[in-house]
């Protein structure tokens, strides 16, 4: 696993390189969902899979940015979903954006997650590794390494609130529980960016993100292998909880590797308030 948490450093540090000086607009063609691709994300995506490809315990890599995996060492032992730059469009005001990667063995479902990474690249570029051994953060430093900062874990209850979606598509159910949370004096942090807003609440020591289901996007916008289920891992390592409304996400098996779902993540305290206001929806 060292491995590839070397390669995801190697491939960070490009990657930085090419958001603050590379950036070439928008191309022609379009991802598995439907998302205009920046050049950006296609020139992210090509890092990784330039430094990811020599790697043999690799069977196979899953890109957000392409519609089929693409085979690399047969006798490999995982199976990689990334999302090479999520939130890229952010990019272009200036904010923070992130890359995500869930390390799998067999199949993609969530209970075969076996680590989870993602970096930030902010004022800061920090990594982030879960696994088995908890939550563990890095930070580049000037000579180009990556060095410990610390263990991350979530408090039982936190106090921000990062509602994503389009507000005029939620479901009443689902305005009343965001609002509920900012009676309770939970602060609104939100820029759009998922690795950004879920790292914050992370290091803040807790709260709840939530995309849910919502008239115009009825199974969600994020995608459960690339983006969904290695959050869920990182916040169930560090001590909260990610479900659906009702279901644990990792629990859920996709049939296509770019399948959508609402998702919720956060410390127990906030996840049981979720599991109430939606156990008759
Ligand atoms: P909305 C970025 O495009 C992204 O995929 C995630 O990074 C982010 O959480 C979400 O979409 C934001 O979506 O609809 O709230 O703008």
């Amino acid at each position: 696993m060292q491995e590839i948490y070397n390669a995801i450093q190697t491939a960070a540090i490009k990657i930085d390189y090419a958001i603050k000086h590379e950036d070439k607009g928008y191309s022609q063609s379009q991802n598995a969902t439907g998302d205009t691709q920046l050049q950006l994300d296609i020139h992210c995506d090509k890092i990784i899979e330039e430094i990811f490809s020599p790697i043999t315990s690799i069977k196979e890599l899953a890109s957000e940015e392409k519609e089929a995996p693409h085979p690399l060492h047969e006798k490999g032992r995982y199976l990689i979903g990334y999302d090479p730059l999520d939130g890229s469009s952010l990019a272009d005001v200036n904010l923070s954006v992130g890359s995500i990667f869930g390390i799998y063995e067999n199949n993609y479902s969530g209970n075969n997650l076996k680590a989870a990474v993602y970096v930030v690249y902010g004022p800061r570029v920090e990594m982030v590794t879960a696994d088995e051994s908890g939550v563990k953060m890095f930070r580049l430093e000037p000579d180009n390494t990556f060095a410990f900062v610390k263990e991350i874990t979530l408090n039982e209850k936190g106090k921000l609130n990062a509602p994503g979606g389009t507000q005029k598509n939620w479901s009443p159910l689902h305005k009343e529980l965001v609002e509920s949370f900012f009676a309770d004096g939970y602060r609104l942090r939100y820029s759009g960016g998922m690795v950004p807003d879920l790292h914050q609440i992370l290091l803040k020591g807790g709260g709840i993100f939530s995309y849910p289901g919502t008239s115009d996007v009825p199974q969600g916008k994020l995608r459960m292998t690339f983006e969904v289920f290695p959050f869920a891992y990182v916040y169930e390592q560090a001590g909260g909880e990610a479900i659906d409304g009702k279901q644990r996400l990792l629990d859920l098996i996709p049939s296509h590797i770019h399948d959508t779902t609402p998702c919720f993540f956060g410390s127990k305290e906030e996840i049981k308030k979720v599991r109430s206001s939606y156990a008759n929806n």
